[in-house]
């Protein structure tokens, strides 16, 4: 079978170890890990996404898919970091907001940044607007970063805006979200400053915000 075809069956089975395995033998068979993590690992989770919404699988089967993903996320991280000990452009203080537990996303944007040469503080899942108030101040991060899943905890977005208000951070502090649900215009609505389709527009994003060519 196509290496790729059989990343993603492996992913969409939660064959965890297999998908390790086959995305290093694709990588070992010349593809890049662009094509690996688009054409194998999102096309398989794009496939779980869809039979989870129409009730075919159910949470246990998803949650499986999930850390076959991250499995197959792990071999490829070395390849998208790959910056070395480049000095770093900018501190991003990353998390996924109150509530919501999804991390497959967020961690892909915080492998893409620190691979574009930032330093990324994940702060992890479930985060208040406190927490990522308080590790913007302790880290003296230039940027957040806001991961959301779901339609019922993208508020959390806007109120941690709120909180960065509140602590006086606005102006020394840019805001990037994204995730499944959010848009461009709910970007706009909430005023965060930038909006990443997925992790590379995310990138494009962060230094844009920060002015880095
Ligand atoms: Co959940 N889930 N889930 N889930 N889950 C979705 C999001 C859903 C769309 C499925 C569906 O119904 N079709 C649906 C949300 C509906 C809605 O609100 N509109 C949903 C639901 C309903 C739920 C539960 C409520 C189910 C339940 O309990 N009844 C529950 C909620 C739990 C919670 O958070 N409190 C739940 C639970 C779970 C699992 C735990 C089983 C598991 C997560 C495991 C994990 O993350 N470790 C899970 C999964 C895997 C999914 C789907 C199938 C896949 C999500 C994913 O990881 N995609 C998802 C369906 C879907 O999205 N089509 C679904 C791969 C990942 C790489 O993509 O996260 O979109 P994504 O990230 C992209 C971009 O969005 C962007 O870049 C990334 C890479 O390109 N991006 C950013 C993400 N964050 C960014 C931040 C940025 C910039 C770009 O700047 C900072």
């Amino acid at each position: 079978m196509d290496i790729l075809k059989e990343i993603s069956e492996n992913l969409q089975s939660g064959e965890a170890a297999k998908v390790a395995e086959h995305v290093q033998k694709g990588l070992d068979d010349g593809l890049s890990w662009e094509v690996i993590l688009n054409k194998g690992l999102f096309a398989g989770m794009e496939v779980v996404g869809k039979l989870f919404r129409e009730e075919e699988i159910y949470i246990p089967e998803v949650l499986m898919a999930a850390k076959a993903m991250d499995a197959g996320q792990k071999v490829l991280g070395p390849l998208m970091v790959g910056t070395g000990g480049r000095e770093k452009i900018g501190k991003v203080v990353l998390g996924t907001v109150k509530g919501d537990i999804h991390n497959l996303g967020k961690n892909l944007v915080g492998v893409m940044l620190k691979g574009a040469g930032f330093e990324v503080i994940d702060i992890g899942i479930d985060i208040p607007a406190e927490k990522f108030v308080e590790a913007v101040i302790s880290e003296k991060a230039q940027l957040v970063g806001m991961s959301a899943l779901l339609t019922t905890t993208m508020p959390h977005m806007r109120t941690t805006i709120e909180a960065l208000r509140k602590a006086g951070l606005e102006g020394q502090v840019k805001t990037i979200i994204g995730g499944a649900c959010v848009t461009q215009q709910y970007t706009d609505e909430i005023g965060a400053d930038g909006y990443g389709e997925d992790a590379g527009a995310a990138v494009i994003k962060a230094k844009e915000l920060l002015g880095i060519k």
